[in-house]
């Protein structure tokens, strides 16, 4: 009794020591806003995508594309990270109406890399 209570008590605690090391390890370096947001439309074509992330990132291992319906990459140029680290942004082409994917991965200051993509729309009725 006593021995298999504390071995439920053991078993507990090695799993929560796991949760809580999987939720540390995943705070690294994520969006913390976007510009445009996630799932936004919005009536007039955006002249750059930024994001701003939850930890600095490095500067040489960032990238940011924004890709339309027809999976072509609508960035004009390389990706930029501010001086500060906070920052990912890149400027557009002019967007047609439609759908719109944008896909980042950067590497934390930690070394840790993260990657992850959102949706967003520009509003009207076509070419
Ligand atoms: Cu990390």
């Amino acid at each position: 009794m006593k021995i298999r209570e504390l071995l439920i008590f053991g078993a507990a605690s090695i799993l929560g020591a796991i949760v809580a090391g999987v939720s540390a390890a995943s705070a690294h370096s994520f969006p913390e806003s976007e510009s445009p947001s996630a799932g936004e439309t919005i009536n007039a074509p955006p002249s750059q995508i930024t994001i701003k992330y939850d930890a600095p990132i490095e500067k040489l291992f960032a990238s940011l594309e924004v890709l339309d319906d027809a999976g072509q990459n609508k960035a004009a140029g390389p990706a930029n990270v501010s001086p500060d680290g906070w920052m990912l942004s890149v400027n557009l082409d002019k967007l047609m109406p439609g759908g719109y994917t944008v896909k980042w991965h950067v590497v934390g200051i930690d070394s840790h890399r993260t990657e992850g993509s959102y949706s967003f729309s520009v509003a009207g009725s076509g070419q």
